[in-house]
Formats: C-alpha cells, structure tokens, sequence
C-alpha cells in the first residue's frame, strides 16, 4: 500500500479513455513537453496500447500547458566543450523514428490538436498525424536549423509533399515559425481553429471518426500514405485489393442496409 503523504508522481503522458476514442496528452509542460526518454517510452506505450484495443477506433494527440511538444529536450544535449558528441541517430533509431511510423502503420486515424507551439521533432510529430488541428495561437516551427541539424521524424520527407519543395527548403534552412492559419492556407495542416474551441472541435472529430467504418479509414489513410511514391497502375490494383477487403465487411453491409432504410448506420469497426 502506498505511504499516506505518498504523491504519484504524474505520467509524461495523459491516456484519457472516452468510449471509442482515445486522449493522448504530452505532459511536461515546463518543458514545452519537449521529448526526455520517459515521455517517448510513456507515449510509445499508450500508441502501442491504443493501436492493440479494438475497442479504440480514434485517437487524439495534444500537448498539456501553452505549447505542444518543442522537439528534443535540448537540456539532456549540452555538454562541455571537448566532450563526447552524443550519437543521434540512435536516439532516432530508437525513439523518434519508431514512434513516426507506428503513428503511420496505425489502422486507426490519429487528429493532433496542436495547443500551442510545435517545434522541432514536435512539429514533424504533428504533421505525420492524419489530421492536424491548431490553435490559432500555435506556430509551426522547422526550428533544427538554428542548432545545426536537420529536420527529422519524417519533416524533410513530409514537408515537401505537404507545402513544396521551395517553401519546404524556406522553411527548413530559415526556421520560419508558421502561424496556424498560414498552415491552414498553405496546405501544412487541415484547419486553425479559436484557441478555446480547439479542444471540442478536436472532440467532435474524434467522436465522429470513432463511429465511422474504421476499416475503410485504415484503407483509406494507408492508400493516400502511399500514393505520391508509386505509379497509377500500382495504386488502381491496390485500392480494387481494398475494395474487395472492404465489400466483405459488416460495416459495408450496414453502411448499404442502412442507406436504402434511409436511417443512420451504426457501424462497429469490422
Ligand atoms: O537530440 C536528439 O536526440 C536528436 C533529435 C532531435 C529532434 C529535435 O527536436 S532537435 C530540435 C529541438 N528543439 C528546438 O530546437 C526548439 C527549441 N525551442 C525553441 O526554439 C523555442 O523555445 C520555441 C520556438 C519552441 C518556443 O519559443 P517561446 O519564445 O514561445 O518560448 P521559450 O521562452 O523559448 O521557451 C520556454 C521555456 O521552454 C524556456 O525555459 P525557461 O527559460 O522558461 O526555463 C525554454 O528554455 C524551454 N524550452 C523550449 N524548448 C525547449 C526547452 N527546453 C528544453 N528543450 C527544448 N527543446
């Protein structure tokens, strides 16, 4: 049993369950929930736990306190001048890159609600969801550049498929921060919203697209994840293989049944 003065110490990540969709909240907000290794391992853990529960068919990111996530926490990076350079490919071996493709790989759609500043790694973590929302107050920035390195967890991949190959560059060598509604207009995320109504929009959403034939969704997202990178002949073969996985589902059969009734279907995810 727990001491009575005992005080549990709060998770990096907040796991909210709300019936069918999932609340992931990034929780060092001193930090700017910046990435230390326990937030990566803590929200790794709720992906994976999330991505495994049938009963979860949508899920939201966000960040706790003014910002969403600043990237790496840089204060686990200084060292003194002559010391060992840290190596960081292994951190992206181990952590970032594994956590961008589960979020990719994930059958489920994944909404960011983008409190506040996303920055680094924390803005690239954002953009590999599948639809991004921010506050109109948050700003966006590739902000790697002004410490030497380059725009990882998939930013220079997804960057140009999002905004171009000139405003990617801009982005990235300049570290430009991108206010929501840029983002919005340029194409780098789905829609800015009021800052107090981030969080319902980000809700209803979330809600709709866990009653929503999530099968098709998880076709869906990986048909469009792959279709800048093969031929048109390749993609029409794959979605006819998607259509014929889905024309065996119950949801295709209730999404049918319930048109010709002319009544709101209840899909179950299968
Ligand atoms: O290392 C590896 O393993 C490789 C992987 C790298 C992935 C990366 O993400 S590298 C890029 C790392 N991130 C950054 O370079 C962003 C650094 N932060 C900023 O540029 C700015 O803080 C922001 C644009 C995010 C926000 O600016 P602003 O003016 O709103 O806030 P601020 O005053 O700069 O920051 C507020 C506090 O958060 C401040 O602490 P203080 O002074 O109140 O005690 C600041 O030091 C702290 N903070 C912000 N970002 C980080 C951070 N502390 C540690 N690490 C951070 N990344």
């Amino acid at each position: 049993m727990a001491p009575e003065n005992h005080v549990a110490k709060p998770s990096e990540v907040l796991v909210e369950h709300r019936g069918a969709l999932r609340v992931l909240t990034l929780n060092r907000p001193d930090k700017l929930n910046s990435f230390n290794e326990a937030q990566h391992r803590a929200l790794r853990a709720a992906m994976d736990a999330a991505a495994a529960d049938d009963e979860c068919r949508a899920i939201i990111l966000t960040g706790a306190g003014r910002g969403f996530c600043a990237g790496q926490d840089l204060s686990d990076r200084v060292r003194p001048e002559g010391g060992a350079a840290p190596d960081l490919g292994a951190t992206l071996e181990t952590f970032y890159n594994p956590l961008i493709r589960a979020i990719r790989a994930l059958p489920k759609p994944v909404i960011c609600a983008v409190n506040g500043v996303a920055a680094g790694a924390g803005a690239n973590l954002a953009l590999a969801c599948d639809l991004v929302l921010a506050a109109r107050s948050a700003k966006f920035v590739q902000a790697f550049s002004k410490i030497g390195l380059i725009p990882d967890s998939g930013g220079t991949w997804m960057l140009p498929r999002l905004v171009g190959e000139a405003r990617a560059k801009a982005l990235a060598m300049l570290a430009i921060p991108v206010p929501a509604e840029e983002a919005e207009r340029i194409g780098m995320i789905y829609r800015a919203v009021d800052d107090a109504a981030l969080m319902g929009e980000a809700i209803a959403l979330g809600e709709a697209l866990a009653k929503a034939p999530t099968l098709g969704l998880a076709e869906t997202k990986a048909l469009i994840q792959q279709a800048l990178t093969v031929s048109l002949d390749r993609q029409l073969d794959d979605e006819r293989d998607a259509q014929r996985r889905l024309g065996r589902s119950a949801d295709y059969a209730e999404g049918v049944r319930a048109f010709m009734e002319k009544r709101e279907a209840t899909f179950r995810g299968r």
